[in-house]
């Protein structure tokens, strides 16, 4: 195996399942050494970037998505509500940034949006921008002209996963198509945002899935700027509710492969770390995971508190990474800056450089 990775090479848009599941292949040492040289050729390998979730509609979606708690097909145990108002939003992005987030990422349990709530949800996204947060969005799929009024607004990042890989899609949701979804892409990172784009693993999918899922992602041409791997929260009520587990080595190779082929991305520790210990999310942050959703919720389910996360980063001198916001960091030449802010260096978070 070769020991070095040549940061000037030019990002490769052209993986094969094949060569794809020969990285997966590798003895797991050699894995996490290559994932580890990737990781520090394009970034500090002791920063990791934190987002806040928030739900601003919760449950009742008519999609069939057979992992999610919000799709009113399956009988589960979440309070649905109705869009949430502007000012509530707000309150909740200033506690996030209160807390050190950077990021604040809002959800609605959606299709798509209808043209009544652009005007509330642009609303939402120029006050979170205002208070000086990074803006990101995930409301299914989006036309070219909602996904334009959404830059226009100043969002900053729109998330919408592929999911799974094709061949494995359809086990898994009925209601939209994948090329819906690549196509929602297409109209996202056109209209000028950054692109946030991962999928699922422990879906009951093959190992080759989660090959062709990486190798979808990775031939995105430029590549999502941030990856989210989500470990699938099993949900009661869902058709996914009793899936066998995931061996956690197979995901924590997941996110290696996905840190390689996507060298220049985030790689987002996703939902699913309220099930991880701490070791498991170290192993994580080892194989090149430098993003996770900070706060104790996701969108409906459960997510580590953040004093736990606190705590956890301290223990392995982990810094939050800060984003000068006058800096272009479009993916090919990333040139994300990173500083302890003043907040960070704080007790609300521990300076580990400090
Ligand atoms: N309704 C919009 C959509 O699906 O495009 C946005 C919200 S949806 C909840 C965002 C993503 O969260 C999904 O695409 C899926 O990848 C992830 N997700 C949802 N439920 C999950 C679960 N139970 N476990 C892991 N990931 C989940
Ligand atoms: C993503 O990839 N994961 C987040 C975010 N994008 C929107 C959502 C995780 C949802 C986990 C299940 C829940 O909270 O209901
Ligand atoms: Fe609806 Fe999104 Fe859940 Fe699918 S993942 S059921 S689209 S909220």
């Amino acid at each position: 195996m070769a020991n070095t990775i040549d940061s000037s090479a030019p990002v490769k848009h052209n993986w094969t399942v094949e060569e794809v599941n020969h990285l997966f292949a590798l003895p797991f040492n050699d894995l996490m050494f290559k994932a580890q040289l990737a990781h520090r050729e394009n970034f500090n390998p002791n920063e990791v970037q934190v987002s806040t979730l928030l739900s601003i509609k919760t449950g009742a979606c008519p999609e069939d998505c057979k992992y999610c708690s919000q799709s009113a097909r399956y009988k589960t145990d979440i309070d649905k509500e109705r869009l949430m108002e502007v000012d509530k939003v707000l309150e909740a992005a200033a506690q996030a940034k209160a807390q050190g987030s950077t990021r604040f990422c809002m959800g609605a349990a959606w299709r798509n949006p209808k043209e009544r709530d652009m005007p509330y949800v642009t609303d939402m996204v120029k006050g979170v921008k205002a208070l000086g947060l990074e803006t990101c969005m995930t409301l299914g799929m989006l036309s070219e002209d909602q996904a334009s009024t959404l830059q226009e607004a100043g969002l900053d990042y729109y998330n919408h996963n592929l999911d799974t890989s094709p061949e494995h899609y359809n086990q898994i949701i009925t209601t939209r198509s994948y090329q819906d979804r690549l196509d929602t892409l297409t109209n996202v990172r056109s209209a000028g945002m950054k692109v946030c784009s991962g999928g699922i693993v422990g879906l009951g999918e093959q190992a080759n899935d989660r090959a062709s899922l990486l190798t979808q992602l990775a031939n995105l041409s430029p590549q999502p700027e941030s990856v989210p791997i989500n470990m699938l929260v099993k949900v009661d009520g869902t058709p996914l509710a009793d899936v066998a587990d995931l061996d956690e080595f197979d995901f924590i190779r997941c996110i290696a492969v996905a840190r390689i082929m996507m060298p220049k991305s985030h790689v987002r520790l996703s939902a699913g770390r309220e099930a991880m210990n701490e070791q498991m999310q170290a192993m994580c942050f080892l194989a090149g995971a430098n993003s996770i959703f900070y706060g104790c919720k996701l969108l409906t389910a459960a997510n580590p508190e953040t004093n736990q996360d606190i705590a956890l980063f301290k223990k392995l001198g982990i810094n939050t990474e800060t984003i000068d916001s006058s800096v272009d960091d479009s993916v090919e030449a990333a040139t994300l800056r990173t500083k302890m802010s003043d907040q960070q260096n704080s007790d609300l978070f521990y300076n580990a450089a400090g």
